[in-house]
Formats: C-alpha cells, sequence, structure tokens
C-alpha cells in the first residue's frame, strides 16, 4: 500500500441507484487505489455501533435506520493526503451545498442518503477501517 488510508461505504440509496459502478470509477480516476471492498448489509445494532459518535444528534435514529436499510459497499482507499483528497472528491454532506462534480452532487438523494460515507480524520479512517476489515484482509 502506498499512501494514507480513508474508509468509505457506498451507502443503500446509492447501491439502490445501481451507482456502485459510477461511483468506484470516479474513485479510481481522482488516484485513490482500494485496498480492501466488501459488499453486505448492516445490522442495525452495527449501524448503531459504527455511527455511535452521532447518538447524541437529533438524526441518529433515522441515520441508524437508513444505513441498515439494504446493502453498502464498504473499502478502504489508499493515496497521499487520502483523508482530506477524499472529503473533496465527496462534497458537502448535504448535497444542495454539494460543489459541481462531487460525488455527492452527482449522486445524493438527500442530506441523510447522501450516496457515500467518508472518514473525517485519519484517526477515524484506521478505527472505521477496523471495524469492517482484518488486518489480513487489507493489501
Ligand atoms: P459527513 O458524512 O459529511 O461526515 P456527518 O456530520 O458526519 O457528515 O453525519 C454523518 C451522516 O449522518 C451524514 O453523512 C448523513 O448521512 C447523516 N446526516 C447528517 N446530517 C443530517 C441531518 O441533518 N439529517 C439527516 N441525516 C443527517
Ligand atoms: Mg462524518
Amino acid at each position: 500500500m502506498s499512501g494514507t488510508i480513508t474508509f468509505t461505504m457506498i451507502k443503500p440509496d446509492a447501491v439502490e441507484a445501481n451507482n456502485i459502478g459510477p461511483i468506484l470509477s470516479m474513485i479510481n480516476k481522482a488516484g485513490f487505489r482500494i485496498n480492501a471492498m466488501k459488499y453486505l448489509k448492516l445490522s442495525r445494532e452495527d449501524a448503531g455501533k459504527f455511527y455511535a459518535v452521532h447518538k447524541e444528534r437529533p438524526f441518529y435514529g433515522e441515520l441508524v435506520d437508513y444505513m441498515s436499510s439494504g446493502p453498502i459497499v464498504a473499502a478502504v482507499l489508499s493515496k497521499e493526503n487520502a483523508v482530506a483528497d477524499f472529503r473533496k472528491l465527496i462534497g458537502a454532506t448535504d448535497p444542495t451545498k454539494a460543489d459541481e462534480g462531487t460525488i455527492r452532487k452527482l449522486f445524493a438523494k438527500s442530506i441523510a442518503a447522501n450516496a457515500v460515507h467518508g472518514s473525517d480524520s485519519d484517526e477515524n479512517a484506521a478505527i472505521e477501517a477496523s471495524f469492517f476489515f482484518s488486518s489480513l484482509e487489507r493489501n
């Protein structure tokens, strides 16, 4: 692996809309390598654990319901400056505020169903990657 890592999920709305391919293509074209990847459906309990940092926020229940509503793709990505560059590629949380050409601007349905997750720090990228993948599964 070269560079630093970030963690992403293609969320249920984007999987449902058949946008796994176009989103992975944008990720690769932006220079990220895929070091690990899996397709799965989160249980409500696991979605709650993943987003535990948000449990006091008003949208927590909605977020957990949504993230366990259908299959997702989880992946570990690497690139120089991976966390910040990936946040730039995905755009703002609210797709109506996301820059033109970003993944959320192109594919998100709403502020909750916003197509993709991206880690917000190197520390959280490591925690989130290990939530889904053991070191043996990462290349
Ligand atoms: P981020 O995904 O851009 O880092 P966060 O503030 O960490 O945004 O929120 C985590 C996720 O919670 C968002 O991606 C989105 O799916 C959901 N979310 C954030 N704000 C709202 C809201 O105001 N209403 C409903 N869902 C929200
Ligand atoms: Mg976040």
